[in-house]
Formats: structure tokens, C-alpha cells, sequence
């Protein structure tokens, strides 16, 4: 967190240096605005403790998934974005996979104390955040499974993905 508030800082800072040396010709242009920032509170679903954080942070042209659970069943799991944002019905209304066969995050490994993290980058060819474009990843879910890929499991954890 700390990290990023310094990068957003330096950003704002190259911006403002950017907007003092450079003449007023480019006219309030799409001002670099800062990094786009959104979050998935997990919670768990089918009566599983599993809690836990999904967040998304643009660098330039990457987009960054961090996931960090915690009551989480030691073992393999997996995690997709979900096509629907709803984490009703134990997380079925999540519905299917964005992409279909796709947005896999991988598999990942829970502690015995019940804790996990998975880390995903993608290009913003593929995710992108609040642009309200086919790829925005705040219009879906993510959902945890019970399992590894390709065999997931049930759902024990969703979050609805928003706009910081
Ligand atoms: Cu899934």
C-alpha cells in the first residue's frame, strides 16, 4: 500500500513538473490521470471461512492481480473472473468464466494456517480497470475453488470487483 501511494506520488509529481516546463499548447490533455485501482473483497461462500482480498493496480501498459486469503483449506485451489458480478446463491450467480476457457488465475497453494497468495499480470490488451471497455475487469467477479485447475471444485469464496 505504502509502495503505491509512493508511486502515485511520484507520478504526481512528474505530472506537475510535466505540466509546469511544458508550454499550454497541448490543451488539459487526458492528464495522466492517476493509475487506475480496483478491489475484490472475498468472502466465503458454501459455509467456507475463506476471507480475503483481490486487488487489481495498472503500471503503464500492465495491469496487476493480487489475491491474498486467508481460512482458506490448506491444499490447491484456483481462482477465475466470473462472468456475472454477483456473488449470490453461494456464488453461482457468479455464473461461468469471463472468456469462456479462459481467465484462469492460475493455481495456487493454501497454508496450514490457512493463508494464500497468488500474483497475475496481465497486458491491458487483456484487463484493463473502470474503462467501462470489454475488458474491465470491475464489471465481473472473482470466484475461489475449492480445488486446483482444471477440475476447480465447488466455490468457497467471491467478491465483486469495484472501482477504488
Ligand atoms: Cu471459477
Amino acid at each position: 500500500m505504502s509502495r503505491w501511494l509512493k508511486l502515485s506520488l511520484v507520478a504526481l509529481g512528474a505530472g506537475a513538473l510535466l505540466s509546469a516546463c511544458g508550454d499550454d499548447g497541448e490543451s488539459p490533455s487526458e492528464s495522466t490521470t492517476t493509475p487506475a485501482r480496483a478491489e475484490a473483497q472475498i468472502q466465503g461462500m458454501n459455509s467456507s471461512p475463506l476471507s480475503g482480498t483481490a486487488t487489481f493496480t495498472q503500471t503503464g501498459d500492465e495491469v496487476t492481480l493480487t489475491l491474498t486469503l486467508e481460512g482458506c483449506p490448506a491444499g490447491e485451489h484456483s481462482a477465475h473472473l466470473h462472468a456475472n458480478k454477483s456473488c449470490d446463491e453461494n456464488g453461482d450467480a457468479a455464473g461461468g468464466h469471463w472468456i469462456p476457457n479462459g481467465e484462469g488465475l492460475g493455481s495456487f497453494t493454501c497454508d496450514a494456517s490457512g493463508q494464500g497468495t497468488q500474483t497475475i499480470t496481465r497486458p491491458t490488451d487483456v484487463w484493463t480497470i473502470g474503462d467501462a471497455g470489454a475488458t474491465d475487469v470491475t464489471q465481473f467477479s472473482i470466484v475461489v475453488h475449492a480445488a486446483a485447475d482444471p477440475d476447480a471444485g465447488g466455490r468457497i469464496g467471491c467478491g465483486l470487483i469495484n472501482l477504488e
